[in-house]
C-alpha cells in the first residue's frame, strides 16, 4: 500500500487533481473539505457546529477531522492506497496521521506539493464562487484569511516532511492536465 498526500494552498487545486490521481492510480480519495461538506449538507450536528467555522475560513478543530479521517480508512477495503487531500492542515494533525497510520502498519510514503502563486489561487477562488456557491469562496477577505492560515499553520508541515524526506514540489500553474503529468511522474517513481 502506498499513501500520499496532496498538500498546497487553498485553490491549488488539490481537489481537482486528486479525483483524477485516485482513478488513475486506484487510490482512495479522502478530502476532509468534502467531508465537512457533507456533513453541512446532511444537517447533522457536527455540520452546523462546523458550518460557522468553515464559512469564516478558519481551520476546524483537530479532534474532528482526525475521527472523519480514522474511520473512513477503517471502512475502507481493497485500495492501492490513500490520497489524503487538504488533511493534514497543521503539525499536530500530522503526528496524529502518522500515529494511526502506524497502528494500521501504515505510513506516508510522499507528500505532493501544488506550487501557486497568490493572484493565482485568488482569482481561482473566486471563479469558483460564481459556480459553487462556496460560502468560504464568495468573499475576498475570507480567502486572504485561508491564505495567511495556510501559510501559518499549514505551511510548517512542508519542513517537518521534507526533513523526513518526503517532500516533492510539483509546479501547480498551466493546464490542469499538464499539472496531472508532472503529479503523476512524481506518484511513478514511488509506486
Ligand atoms: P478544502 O475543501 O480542502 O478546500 P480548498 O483548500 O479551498 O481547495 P483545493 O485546493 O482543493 O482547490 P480546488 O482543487 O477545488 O477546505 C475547505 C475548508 O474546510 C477549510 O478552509 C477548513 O475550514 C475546512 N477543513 C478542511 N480540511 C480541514 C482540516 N484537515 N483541518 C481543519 N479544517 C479543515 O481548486 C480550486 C479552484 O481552482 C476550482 O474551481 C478549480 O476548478 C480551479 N482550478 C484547479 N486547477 C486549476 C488550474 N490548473 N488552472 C485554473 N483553475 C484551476
Amino acid at each position: 500500500m502506498v499513501n500520499f498526500l496532496i498538500f498546497g494552498p487553498p485553490g491549488s487545486g488539490k481537489g481537482t487533481q486528486s479525483v483524477r490521481l485516485a482513478e488513475k492510480f486506484n487510490l482512495t480519495h479522502l478530502s476532509t473539505g468534502d467531508m465537512l461538506r457533507a456533513e453541512i449538507a446532511a444537517g447533522t450536528s457536527l455540520g452546523k457546529r462546523m458550518s460557522s467555522i468553515m464559512s469564516k475560513g478558519e481551520l476546524v478543530p483537530d479532534e474532528v477531522v482526525i475521527e472523519l479521517i480514522a474511520s473512513k480508512i477503517d471502512k475502507t477495503k481493497n485500495t492501492a492506497g490513500f490520497l489524503f487531500d487538504g488533511f493534514p492542515r497543521t503539525v499536530e494533525q500530522t503526528v496524529s496521521l502518522e500515529n494511526m497510520l502506524e497502528k494500521r502498519n501504515m505510513k506516508i510514503d510522499s507528500m505532493l506539493v501544488l506550487e501557486v502563486d497568490h493572484d493565482e489561487l485568488v482569482k481561482r477562488l473566486l471563479a469558483r464562487a460564481e459556480l459553487s456557491g462556496r460560502p468560504d469562496d464568495k468573499d475576498p477577505a475570507v480567502i486572504e484569511s485561508r491564505i495567511d492560515v495556510y501559510k501559518s499553520k499549514t505551511e510548517p508541515i512542508i519542513d517537518y516532511c521534507r526533513k523526513k524526506g518526503l517532500y516533492r514540489p510539483v509546479n501547480g500553474v498551466g493546464a490542469i492536465e499538464d499539472i496531472f503529468e508532472r503529479l503523476s511522474e512524481q506518484i511513478r517513481i514511488i509506486i
